[in-house]
Formats: C-alpha cells, structure tokens, sequence
C-alpha cells in the first residue's frame, strides 16, 4: 500500500492550520443551528430582524408599546451578539471557501463480490449510478441526490449499501485539492511569433530537421542546437517518433478533434472520468480555463510537418486524454485515471498535485496509491507503467516537493525545469526526489514553451512544470520506441545516466559517490533524448529490485529550538541491495511549527541530500506521520557504512522525533550494460567545462561490497548514535536494540514488496506491518477482508478510536477534546473555542429575551383582556342600574 507516501493526514489540514482545520461540524455546533445571517430556525420569529420591524412599525396600543420595548431589547441582545462573532464567521468563511477540500462528496467506492452485474444491481436498487470498476471488486458509484459536496458524510448511505449481503465495504469519497501545474497568467512574451532563433548552432544543426509547421522556428528547446535542447532531432533522424508508443495526458481533457492532434488520437488512452464517458473533450468556457490538458497533449504529440501549428516532441506516437481534473477530484477519480487501460497505456503524464502553497503535506490516498502499485508491477504485461509527473510550482511559496507525495514517490518519473538561459525558473521547488529537468518558460523575456491550444488553436506561451513533464513523457515514448522492453525502473535509470547539466545553473549541484552531477533543483540534469534512445537500444534490463529496511529504535528525540540534532544509522547488511536506486528516509515528528524544519541525509559515500528544506509559510502543528521522504541523489551508491541524518529546526519551538527508518532500494548486482558505476557515461560526469563549474570534486568511493560488512554483528546495539544535540538537553534517551525489522508479513503481492497480510497481532499500515498503530491511525478489521489494519482518524483527531470526528479520544496541541457524550468526543480548536462560547452566549441570550418576551406578552394580553371585561361588567352593572331606576 502506501509504501510510499500514502496520503499524509498533514495534507487533509491543507490550507488550514492543523487543529484549526475547524471541523465544519464545530461550526455548525458553534452557530447553535441557528445563524441569524442565514436564517436559521433557532430564533423566534418575532427576533429575528424583519419580525422586528414589522413588530415596530404595526405597534400602536399601550400594549405593543410593552411588547415593542422588549422587541428592542431582544434585537439589542442580537445586535451584541453578532457584533462579538466576527471571528467566528472568517473562521467559518476560511473553512468553506476551501474549494470544498475534506467535504465529502456524491461518490462512493464500493466493495462487491459478483462482478460488474452484481454491481450495477445494488446500484439500482439504492438510487446510484454505477461508473464502473475501478480495480477487480471496486466499484466507483455516484448518488445523485446526495450533495456534491457537503461537510456531513451521508451514513445511511453505507448503511443501505453494506446491509447488501454481497458488499463488503462502502466508503463516501472525500473531496481532494488538486492544482494544475501552470499559470493563468500570461506573461506575453511567447505570444508573438518569432522568426529569429535565440542561442547558438551546433554543428549537428547546421543539417536542422527542418518542418513546415509555423511554429517550428520558435520551439527553441527542440531546435537551438549547442547542446542547449534536449538533443531530440538526432532521435527523430535516427528514426525514433513514438510510434507503437501510447501516451495518455491525465488533466482537464483533451480536444481531440483538434488538427495537430487528430491524426495521434488514441481514444483507447482517453476516458472522461469527470462526466463518466469516453469523450475526453474539454467543457469550455470564457476563460478557456479547461485548455491544460490540450496543451499537454500537444507537446507529447502534435503532428509533425503538417503545416499547422507546432511539432510534438513524439510526433508519432499515440495519445489520449483523461479529463479528471474538471470536476471535483477524489481518491476514486485519481485512481481511476492513473489505472485507465494500463496494459494499452504506456506512459501517463501527470502535471498536477496537492496545492504548491508551501503549507501542504499531501499525497495520494488509499486508491490512488493501489493504482500506482498494480501500474508498476503489472502495466504493460508487468514491466510497468510509466508515470510522469511535474515536480511542481510553488517556487515564490518556497514549497518543497518532498512534501508533494506523488512527485516524491519512487513511482513516479518527477521532472523540474530550466528556462531558457538555464536558470532555476521563479516557480521550480526544490527536492532530492526530482530525477531530471526538460526546459520550460523563465522569467518575462525568456521563451515559454509551444504547443496547440483550445478552439484549434496555437499557442507559444504554456508554462512552469506542467510544461515539463509533458515534454520529458515524450522523451520516454523515443526511448520506449528503441526498446519496448524497457520496464518502469530501467526508464528511471537511463535517465539517470543520460541527463546532462548543459547549460543549467544551480549552486547546488554537486558531485555523488558514483561521480555523477546531481542538484536539488535539477535532479540529474537535462533530458536528452538522442542519449537515451542510444542507452534504451542497447539496455539490458535491471536485476529485480530489492529493498531493506533499517530501524532506528522508537525513543524520542528532541530537538531544541535554534539547534540540530544530528544522529547515524550504520547499515552493515542489507540483504540484496548491493547498489542503490531510491532512498526513503520515513520520518514522524512532531513540531509546533512544521515550516522551521530542515533534514539532511548524508550517505555513507557522503553524497548530502536535502530532504525537507524550510517551507516559511507551513505554519502546520501536524508534523510528519511516517512521512518517506525520497532522495534519488545516491543512486548508484552502496548502501553500507554509516549515514546521517540532521535535523534542523531554526524555529522557536521544540520538536520532536518519534520514528526513523530508512528504506534502501536497489539492486544485488550492478544494473546497466558493462558495469557502468566505474565508467559512467561522459553525459553525465563531473564535467567542467569552459568556466562552468559543477559540483565539487570529491574521491569517488571505491569500495567494493565487503563480505564481512555484508553480515549483522548481533551486538551492535542500536544502529543510532546520537552524534551531537545542539545548545540544551544533554540527556540522550536510551536507545535500544532493533536494528533491521523482520517484516511479520504473512503474504506480499507478486513483486514481494508490499505486504497484504500481517501476522497475528500485527497491523498492516502503508504494504508493512506494524506492532502498534501509528499517530493519527486506530486498528481495526478491514471489513472487506477481514484483516486487521490501521485506518486513518479524522483529520481533526490526534488519537482515535474510529475514522470519525466523533471518536477523537486525544487532540493536538490547538485543539481541546470536547465530550458531547459518553460516546462522542470531538476535537474542537481552541481558536474557535471563544467563538463557540460567544455564540453559545448569544444563543442563550436570545432565549432568555424570547421568553420574558413571550411572558411580558402573555401578561400584557391578560391585563388587556382583564380590563376590557371588567369595563363591560361594570357597562352592564350601570345598564342594569338604569334601567332599574326607570
Ligand atoms: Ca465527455
Ligand atoms: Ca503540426
Ligand atoms: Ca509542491
Ligand atoms: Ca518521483
């Protein structure tokens, strides 16, 4: 499962603080169920203010005189109150209008046994719509009459479909934040056409592939030659256009009837997952907001020497169009398009993810995480789906993208970008899990990136990652042309050796233990394509992949304001890794303020990676929850010796570490053709040329695998030590034993690295198994299969004891658990806290007024009516005395 990096809880805070994520529900609780400003039923008519008024303006006798006075005290009452609760309504206000992220929405994900016709029975039968399976037993289902979005789950919901003798789990969809990874915008300066090429020729673009599509001259990044493109033409003369390849742009949709794509239109790589058809064409509108995906779509694929518009960089490969961004995202919509047709799709290229806000934690979810699982281990007949994906654009936020849980996935492909004088762009982040970089727009002035556009249209101004990606899927589709053997991890390497610094410039690019450049915000460096192919043709493919797993022991470490901690992990064995590919460092900690955190991990060839650079703007209080930061820095290396990890925390506030593991993935022997660790290829070493200068020279660790460092000494003790704590606390907590975890797994899906099923008393969390389940998780018995797992709490709960927000049993630090009943326990946030006592005064106030005023009435009335029947009866007593005396 989410071996790597589930959906962090951290993300379900998104764009609220952690705490005061302000269950909506305590909102409402706040309000009483009454909101004067939206006409709540809580207050008598006669309060509200149109009641009022009307009450004022009909009041004439002595006794509305009575009731008119106690009319203005109410509203007085109601006046006051509503003066105190601003802080209440922006709390509120900043709740709903969060794009409707954590609302629940109108899908389900429903388990049936049965099969498809099972399926479509229990949705009829319960008023859905059936959208189809999404994995073998997985269904997607719509209700229709249940809000799209809501703050309220609808348990009856599951209630009526589980009491179906043939469902085994129904669980109501969430409502994700996804962003599109390119700028509304437009700066201008790609607009125009241009007919001059900027930069210098090679002498290999004296002889240029020449198009008569117009916007050939200006597609700079294919076409300037000098080593500063990404070498794509001498990949199109060897022959090398995609063709047999199939590319699929997961987006806002794509249109396919456009003339530059119409010809490579793949519908079997096309789905609408946002209005469940086939037809991935876009929903226009005036601000052409839906034209992400075709632009996408033509950079991969736009028909080459056609004389329309521009040359995609795969010009004769297929591609199709998801449309799921268009619509409100779910874990069922992600995992739908990332499993769409794998055994027909080749690569999916993905230029969107969790907000770049630079407060974010997010990953994919439970679904999303299973598609990425089965894309990799069974997609294209079990070599392997290929997900590109942009490695994100909150640069001027100071995001990271180790905290974006799909860029940082070991699945996926993650590309940055250069401008167009190789500059790290205004919006690139920055992280150890970006393996590459293809060129893309800069700043006003530097060229942006050509491709087609809505309405048939052209256009020259796409921009940041989301025009990455796109570039570097097609750059695969050549390589996968020259090789379709290739499997999802051979991709990754031949990247790796063939990427090239070229023209970028970074101070941090730096030289790894295998002698290879590598910088933060340039992985390996520029795509090449005409590198690649050459490398695919000849690949052999990677021995199985391995990985181990190394324990620190579970003792806290804190980790003082204005300080660093800095603590070793030796790695003596680690069984059939003998030459690394990713590296996981899973980290939980907890701080008060999660944007003052820094983390290093250096390797034992010492080859430092940056895994959490400061993120100014996460004010979060949530921490990390076994969160995998991935480094791609010390591939190549050997994992044995000694690593290290620092945490910095330049804040104000203590933090704490509760959990260390790191997670080696690589190889028993040394991938690639002619044992290439000791001769890499001339694209990517320590070059320095001209005045550039790349990296640092440092001796290469020559070191075989040493048998003897190959076998665990028994003793060790803890593989920890604790090397120095800045400034205070001299104390280090006792480290224990536990070094390498034996799994518990009673059995493993088919690649043997993600548990499905623990042994007894363990709990299956993330594909391992657990003693004891994680901060902000409860174990439980999944329903479907009977296993015992580890669930998330409700994002509003530290500890729980069921997924809702009425089983907190403790909250965080902001936040004061609240007992409704014996049964309920809520965490509500203590920001809201004087808000809700504000409006619980209010509410009172209200009352006690409505019913003096009531009383006052009734007592007016009475004295009323008692005066006019005691002015009759004395009427009648002096009739009766006249007529008497006549
Ligand atoms: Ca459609
Ligand atoms: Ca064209
Ligand atoms: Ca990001
Ligand atoms: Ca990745």
């Amino acid at each position: 499962m989410a071996q790597d990096g589930g959906g962090q809880d951290g993300g379900r805070q998104e764009g609220l603080p952690r705490g005061g994520p302000a269950r909506p529900e305590a909102v409402a609780a706040a309000r009483g169920g009454g909101d004067p400003l939206r006409g709540g039923p809580a207050l008598p008519a006669a309060v509200t203010t149109g009641g009022c008024v009307s009450a004022l303006r009909t009041g004439a006798t002595a006794a509305s005189m009575a009731l008119r006075t106690c009319v203005l005290l109410a509203l007085l009452a109601q006046c006051l109150a509503a003066a105190s609760s601003p802080s209440l309504r922006a709390a509120e206000d900043n709740l709903l209008a969060d794009s409707g992220h954590g609302h629940f929405s109108s899908q389900w994900i429903v388990h049936i046994d049965g099969g498809p016709a099972a399926a479509d029975e229990i949705a009829a039968r319960h008023g859905f719509d059936n959208h189809g399976e999404i994995f073998e037993g997985v269904f997607h289902f719509e209700h229709k009459r249940v809000a799209k979005r809501s703050v309220d789950p609808s348990p009856h919901h599951d209630t009526r479909l589980l009491s179906e003798p043939n469902v085994k789990r129904a669980l109501q969809q969430r409502i994700r934040r996804r962003v599109k990874r390119d700028f509304l915008e437009e700066q201008g300066s790609g607009r125009t056409e241009r007919a001059a090429r900027g930069g210098p020729r090679s002498e290999r673009s004296k002889t240029p592939v020449m198009f008569n599509d117009p916007r050939w001259l200006q597609m700079w990044y294919l076409n300037r030659g000098g080593g500063l493109d990404m070498n794509v033409q001498p990949a199109w003369e060897e022959g090398y256009t995609g063709r047999g390849v199939v590319v699929t742009i997961l987006d806002d949709g794509l249109e396919k009837d456009h003339p530059d794509i119409s010809r490579n239109y793949d519908p079997q790589a096309s789905y609408d997952v946002n209005s469940h058809d086939d037809d991935p064409m876009p929903r226009y509108d005036m601000l052409d907001s839906n034209r992400h995906g075709t632009r996408c779509a033509g950079e991969v694929a736009a028909t080459a020497n056609n004389s329309i518009c521009a040359v995609g960089v795969a010009f004769g490969a297929s591609v199709g169009g998801v449309r799921m961004l268009d619509g409100d995202v779910t874990d069922a919509v992600e995992a739908r398009s990332l499993s769409l047709n794998p055994q027909h799709i080749d690569i999916y290229s993905a230029s969107w993810g969790p907000d770049d806000d630079g407060k974010t934690v997010d990953g994919p979810g439970e679904l999303a995480t299973r598609a990425f699982v089965e894309g990799i281990s069974r997609g294209r007949g079990g070599k392997g789906s290929i997900f590109v994906w942009a490695s994100g654009n909150g640069g001027r936020d100071m995001d990271n993208c180790n905290c974006d849980g799909y860029t940082n996935s070991i699945w996926t492909l993650s590309i940055s970008s250069a401008t167009e004088n190789g500059l790290v762009p205004w919006y690139s982040e920055a992280c150890s899990s970006t393996l590459a970089t293809t060129y893309s727009s800069g700043q006003t002035g530097e060229k942006q990136v050509v491709t087609i556009d809505l309405h048939h249209m052209c256009t020259s101004s796409h921009t940041g990652t989301s025009a990455s990606a796109p570039l570097a899927a097609g750059i695969c589709a050549l390589a996968l042309e020259a090789n379709r053997d290739l499997t999802w991890r051979d991709m990754q390497h031949i990247v790796v050796r063939t990427a090239r610094p070229a023209n970028l410039q970074s101070n941090d690019w730096a030289v790894n233990g295998v002698g290879r450049n590598v910088s933060h915000s340039f992985g390996y460096g520029l795509m090449d394509a005409h590198a690649m192919v050459q490398l695919a043709r000849s690949w052999k493919s990677v021995p199985d992949q391995h990985r181990c797993e190394v324990s620190a022991p579970h003792t806290d470490k804190l980790i003082p304001s204005k300080s660093q901690v800095v603590l070793q992990l030796h790695v003596k064995e680690c069984a059939g890794v003998n030459f690394l590919e990713h590296v996981q460092a899973k980290i939980s900690l907890a701080s008060s303020r999660r944007g003052d955190l820094q983390i290093h991990l250096t390797s034992p060839a010492g080859t430092r990676s940056t895994l959490l650079a400061r993120r100014p703007q996460d004010m979060s209080r949530g921490g990390f929850t076994a969160w995998p930061f991935m480094s791609v820095h010390t591939w190549g290396e050997q994992p044995f010796g000694t690593w290290q990890l620092e945490i910095h925390n330049e804040g104000r506030f203590l933090g704490t570490l509760t959990e260390w593991k790191l997670i080696l993935y690589g190889t028993e022997t040394e991938p690639g053709n002619d044992g290439d660790r000791k001769s890499p290829p001339s694209s990517n070493t320590n070059v320095n040329n001209g005045n550039r200068k790349y990296g640092v020279n440092r001796p290469v660790n020559q070191s075989s695998p040493n048998q003897d460092e190959n076998v665990v000494e028994p003793d060790i003790g803890s593989p920890w030590k604790e090397v120095h704590v800045g400034h205070t606390h001299n104390e280090v907590r006792g480290t224990t034993e536990d070094g390498i975890s034996s799994s518990g797994c009673l059995s493993q899906d088919s690649s043997h690295r993600y548990c499905l099923e623990c042994a007894p008393n363990l709990w299956l969390w993330q594909g391992q198994c657990e003693e004891k389940c994680p901060n902000r998780t409860y174990s439980t018995i999944d329903p479907a299969s009977h296993i015992s797992v580890c669930s998330w709490c409700h994002y509003s709960c530290k500890y729980c004891v069921g997924p809702n927000d009425y089983e907190c049993s403790a909250c965080f630090g902001d936040a004061t658990l609240y007992q409704m009943s014996t049964a309920e326990k809520f965490c509500y946030p203590k920001v809201l806290l004087p808000a809700m006592d504000t409006a619980a005064w209010y509410q009172k106030t209200v009352i006690v007024f409505s019913i003096v005023a009531v009383l006052l009435f009734v007592l007016i009335a009475l004295f009323i009516v008692n005066v006019f029947y005691n002015g009759r009866i004395s009427n009648q007593y002096k009739i009766v005395k006249t007529s008497e005396d006549s």
